[in-house]
C-alpha cells in the first residue's frame, strides 16, 4: 500500500503536495454547494459544505491531526460569491467568487471541536457551516460520533433565496432545528447522529452550534464529561447530564457507555423538538447501548 500511494505521489509531480495532504487526511477540498433540501416540508433552498461537486443536503466535516499546520481548497460552486472564515470568534473572511477555487490556511490548533463556514449573510443564514474535528480520529478504539447543531426560520432562509436581505430587527422565530443538518425521526438514520455503541464502550462526541440561538443538550441514562470547548473552557472536566452548548461553541464530550439500553438526547429547550411545531422532532436523537 505504501509503495503505491508513493508512487502516485510521484506520478501526480507539482500537484504532489495537494496530494499527499489529502492522502494524509482523507480529504482535503470543501464545495461551496447550493441545492434544495428537501427533507423539511417547505423544500427550502440552502447552502451546503460539499466534499465533491454530488449534492449532499449534509454538510461535511473536516478532520485535521492536532497541533499541525494545514491547508484546505475550497471551491466556490455556487452562482454568488461567499465568505469563508474559519469561525473562532473571528470576523475576518475571506472572499471567494462564484466559480473561484481557493487554498486557505488552517493554524495549528490544540485538539478538539471547532467551527467553520460562511461568514457572509446568505452563507451563514442558509446554513454552509461544519465542524472541523482536530485531534479526534487519533484513537481507532474510540467512536467518535458528531452532531452539528442549527436552528432555522425557513422564511427568513426563503428571503437569503430570493436575493434580499431578512428585516434584521424581526423576531427570529425558528421553526426547524437539526442535527446534520436532520431532523427527528430522520436523526436515527443518521450514524454519526444516533449513538450506538456497546455496553463498556467509551466514545466521544463532537459537537457544534452553528445556529443563532444557544441549545442544551440533555442526555438520558448518562453523564458526559467535557473534554474540549472553544467558548466555555472553565466547563473542561465537568461531568454532566446537561451541556449548554452556546451559539457558536464547539466542544467535545466522553461518555462511558455503563448501562444497556435505549435514552434520548435532545435540546431541554422543548420549541427545538418539534418539527413546524409538531412534536416530536427536531433536535432529538439516541443512544442506545447494546447489552
Ligand atoms: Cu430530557
Amino acid at each position: 500500500m505504501e509503495k503505491r500511494l508513493s508512487h502516485l505521489v510521484k506520478c501526480i509531480g507539482t500537484t504532489g503536495f495537494v496530494l499527499a495532504t489529502v492522502l494524509a487526511f482523507g480529504q482535503d477540498s470543501l464545495f461551496i454547494m447550493r441545492g434544495t433540501w428537501d427533507q423539511l416540508p417547505e423544500a427550502p433552498q440552502v447552502l451546503r459544505l460539499n466534499t465533491s461537486a454530488n449534492w449532499s443536503e449534509q454538510n461535511a466535516i473536516l478532520e485535521r491531526e492536532a497541533d499541525l499546520a494545514s491547508t484546505l481548497v475550497i471551491v466556490n460552486a455556487d452562482s454568488t460569491s461567499h465568505q469563508w472564515a474559519l469561525l473562532m470568534g473571528d470576523t475576518e473572511g475571506i472572499t471567494i467568487e462564484s466559480g473561484d477555487t481557493t487554498v486557505v490556511n488552517l493554524p495549528a490548533l490544540p485538539m478538539g471541536t471547532y467551527r467553520l463556514g460562511l461568514i457572509d449573510g446568505e452563507g451563514s443564514g442558509l446554513g454552509a457551516q461544519s465542524m472541523l474535528q482536530v485531534g479526534l480520529q487519533s484513537d481507532a478504539n474510540l467512536a467518535l460520533f458528531h452532531w452539528n447543531l442549527c436552528d432555522w426560520e425557513t422564511d427568513q432562509m426563503a428571503t437569503w433565496s430570493s436575493g434580499t436581505e431578512p428585516d434584521p430587527t424581526a423576531t427570529y422565530v425558528p421553526n426547524y432545528f437539526s442535527i446534520n443538518e436532520q431532523t427527528y425521526p430522520t436523526t436515527l438514520e443518521d450514524p454519526n447522529a444516533l449513538v450506538s455503541v456497546a455496553l463498556g464502550d467509551t466514545c466521544w462526541i463532537a459537537v457544534a452550534n452553528h445556529g443563532q440561538m444557544d441549545h442544551v443538550l440533555h442526555f438520558h441514562g448518562f453523564h458526559v464529561e467535557v473534554l474540549t470547548s472553544n467558548l466555555q473552557p472553565a466547563r473542561i472536566g465537568w461531568s454532566k447530564d446537561t451541556v449548554p452548548v452556546k451559539k457558536g461553541e464547539g466542544l467535545t464530550v466522553q461518555l462511558v457507555a455503563n448501562q444497556a439500553g435505549i435514552y434520548p438526547v435532545h435540546d431541554h429547550n422543548l420549541i427545538a423538538v418539534t418539527n413546524a411545531g409538531f412534536y416530536p422532532g427536531g433536535m432529538l436523537t439516541q443512544i442506545i447501548v447494546d447489552p
